[in-house]
């Protein structure tokens, strides 16, 4: 038995531990709980009865002495670890990826920069608009197509029916009823459509709609505003065309090109060989529309117009799937580094 401890307390004392897994095997050895001092306290009650308290302390200290060493292996093993783990301060950085903003929000507040530096303020308002904002004070007929559940996603808000707004118009509306000309406001937001989504049609999509009342405003006037527009968002070259169309809101109306961005006029495929874009729709408010917010339309005229954002962006940013734009796709996203 004494020859026994001697040996383990030698073993402990000369032990050495190199890593985690032989600290593991000396706590097992001696500290586990199959630990090799067990058996020796099971021996003990074949010690004589005067040895029995010495031998007993005896195992007690191997028992103490093994913990001590213990301890002091794993504080070592431990400071070595963190060691390891100080920081490297020469270690070149991890690039430090931004974001980007989405090319839609950058093409809005350049349309809206451009708009409030010639007085128009900017006005929004709910998505989920009643039929009245969306379409009767709009001039819509009771029977007409855009009003139809294919192209118009209708919700019900308690026991009321409500639309998707389709425009921003309904915004503008809005601004009409609860200001008194002259006014001057944009209207950016989303609207939503009622459309199979492919490269050229999505259900919803981003517009800027603006609109100018006040006493003898002119074709002239509207003309010109779109003109200063064009060039401001495309080039002091850009020209403009005016085509006669139609909207129920506006009369006359009329769709506006501009000359080709890409060959200026001289006919590419990006233009078709036409030498022009289409950017945007305009006209003078229809007098129904005034008189539907209170507006006299003998004392006050107006016009408005309305673009897609992402029609805009397509002809700027030459991307011409109207699903990358809310795909969120950010190998699409990181390309749009802008000073907006
Ligand atoms: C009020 C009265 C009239 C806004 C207008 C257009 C012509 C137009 C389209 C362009 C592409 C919509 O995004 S698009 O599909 N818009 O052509 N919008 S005039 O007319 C208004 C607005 C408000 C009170």
């Amino acid at each position: 038995m004494q020859q026994k401890l001697e040996e383990l307390l030698n073993e402990v004392k000369t032990a050495s531990v190199s890593d985690a897994a032989q600290l593991e095997e000396f706590r097992i050895r001696f500290l586990g709980t199959k630990n090799c001092l067990k058996p020796l306290f099971s021996e003990l009650k074949n010690v004589p009865n005067e040895d029995k308290k010495s031998v007993g302390q005896q195992i007690n200290e191997l028992k103490n002495a093994a913990q001590t060493v213990f301890d002091q292996f794993n504080e070592q093993l431990s400071n070595e670890a963190n060691e390891e783990e100080k920081v490297d301060f020469s270690r070149p950085g991890e690039p430090n990826n931004i974001g980007a903003r989405h090319p839609i929000s950058v093409i809005r507040k350049e349309i809206i920069a451009i708009f409030e530096r010639i007085g128009y303020g900017v006005s929004e308002g709910p998505e989920v608009e009643d039929d009245w904002h969306n379409f009767s004070a709009l001039n819509f007929p009771e029977e007409h197509p855009a009003r139809d559940m294919q192209d118009t996603f209708f919700v019900e808000k308690g026991d009321k029916e409500m639309a998707l707004r389709t425009h921003t118009s309904s915004v503008q509306v809005r601004v009409m009823e609860s200001s008194k000309p002259p006014i001057r406001t944009i209207s950016p937001g989303r609207v939503f459509r009622n459309e199979a989504i492919s490269a050229r049609a999505h259900c919803f999509f981003h517009q800027v709609e603006g609109l100018f009342i006040d006493k003898d405003v002119s074709f002239a006037d509207l003309k010109q505003t779109i003109l200063f527009f064009a060039q401001e968002m495309f080039g002091k070259k850009t020209e403009i065309r005016l085509r006669p169309s139609y909207f129920p809101f506006t009369e006359p109306s009329a769709e506006v090109d501009v000359s080709c961005t890409i060959c200026s006029g001289k006919g590419c495929n990006v233009c078709k060989y036409t030498g022009w874009l289409e950017i945007l729709g305009c006209g003078m408010v229809d007098p129904s529309v005034l008189e539907a917010v209170n507006i006299d339309p003998k004392e006050y005229s107006g016009f408005a117009f309305g673009m897609g954002i992402e029609r805009i962006a397509q002809l700027k940013y030459r991307v011409n799937d109207l699903r990358l734009y809310s795909e969120n796709d950010v190998r699409f996203l990181k390309q749009f580094k802008s000073a907006f």
